[in-house]
């Protein structure tokens, strides 16, 4: 805490101290005390409901921001003919993995899910006989109540045609308490599709990133997100359906990463599903920290830290980082893929493409085109 707050709050521990020593404060006091006594006993009376959890978690006064987020049916896998959902700010804009999420450290935002998502289709994705049908927003990393878990048995899911507002709070550090922050790479997804775990929502593309940065931390030029996924998947796609951009005029999106040479660019990693993947990134390398980077001189700090171009990643794992573009290296057309040569070997690779600095994406050398390249 600051010494500037600190002297606030003993102006205001002064002032609510004269107040109460007056008799006016006296009375109220006294009104209060019923009051709790009251709203307790009626409290205690009523905790066996469902649903009357607090909305938000402690901290959060009132959401700072409010979005709107829809699940939506996609068209299915044209690979494998597999119901897609996704997440989206508008029902067009929908996607796998769904709009990334960012937050600072104190914010507080609400987000109102909406279940556009048929109830025939959620039948169809049933893997257990009379579980409840809907979708739901389950966040990792930042803080929330019951109410916004996003799970069954807390009544906290949407069923078709239906709207519920989740609330997330990015808890800062607080040295005086213990609390570490919420700082971090992290992702929401379904919880409750197919079965009482989301694994039939997460399959079918209801996942996407968070990043909830701490005051002062740098911001990314452009961010992507990667979900390492079974059958050998990155956004549930097989190469070369994960890399689709358009040489001549590429568009950035889920399926075209791409950024011009300089620019600070931002990965979210996500595990999803059942199987244990490594990442790998060619030509560019990070710190092993929260944000992937470290700055400062103290050098029993910086040695401290490692520098990696490969992490692994078990499901429900997270992590993130920020590089600069084809530092040192140049554009490029540099792959992401997954290190467990089976994987890899079976289509769990991509392409990030560094542009030169006129957003000219680069020729490859020598006849043939590399094996990704459709
Ligand atoms: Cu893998």
């Amino acid at each position: 805490m600051t010494p500037l707050t600190g002297t606030a709050s003993a102006v205001e521990a002064n002032r609510a101290t004269r107040f109460l020593r007056s008799s006016a404060g006296r009375a109220l006091m006294v009104a209060m005390v019923l009051l709790l006594t009251v709203a307790g006993a009626g409290g205690l009376a009523l905790a066996n409901n469902a649903g009357l959890f607090a909305d938000r978690p402690e901290g959060c006064v009132a959401p700072d921001r409010h979005l709107d987020l829809y699940a939506v049916e996609l068209p299915r896998d044209p690979a494998t003919n597999q119901i897609r959902l996704g997440y989206g700010l508008t029902p067009q804009t929908a996607s796998y993995p769904g709009p990334t999420m960012e937050m600072i450290e104190g914010e507080c935002l609400a987000i109102t899910l909406h279940n556009q998502v048929p109830e025939a289709t959620l039948a169809a994705l049933r893997t257990e006989p009379g579980h409840p049908l809907g979708v739901s927003l389950h966040v990792h990393g930042v803080k929330y109540t019951q109410e916004s878990d996003g799970t069954v048995h807390s009544n906290s899911y949407v069923p078709s045609g239906r709207s519920r507002t989740y609330t997330w709070f990015a808890q800062p550090r607080n040295t005086r308490t213990g609390a570490q922050g919420t700082a971090g790479y992290w992702w929401y997804h379904d919880h409750v599709v197919g079965g009482p775990h989301g694994t039939q929502g997460i399959a079918s593309g209801l996942f996407g990133g968070l990043v909830v940065r701490r005051q002062g931390d740098p911001r990314p030029d452009r961010t992507y997100v990667t979900a390492f996924g079974d059958r050998q998947t990155i956004n549930l796609r097989r190469s070369p359906d994960t890399d689709t951009c358009d040489h001549a005029n590429p568009q950035p999106g889920p399926t075209c990463m791409v950024a011009r040479v300089g620019e600070k660019v931002e990965f979210i990693v996500i595990g999803i599903g059942n199987e244990m993947h490594t990442f790998h990134l060619h030509g560019h390398s990070w710190a092993d920290t929260r944000t992937g980077l470290v700055s400062g001189s103290n050098r029993a700090l910086v040695d401290s830290i490692p520098i990696i171009d490969n992490r692994t990643l078990g499901p429900g794992d997270s992590f993130g980082f920020q590089v600069t573009a084809g530092d040192s290296v140049g554009p490029g057309h540099w792959m992401l893929h997954c290190h467990m040569q089976f994987h890899s070997d079976a289509g769990m690779s991509t392409v990030v493409h560094v542009l030169d600095e006129n957003g000219t994406m680069p020729q490859y050398g020598g006849d043939a085109p590399p094996a990704h390249h459709r």
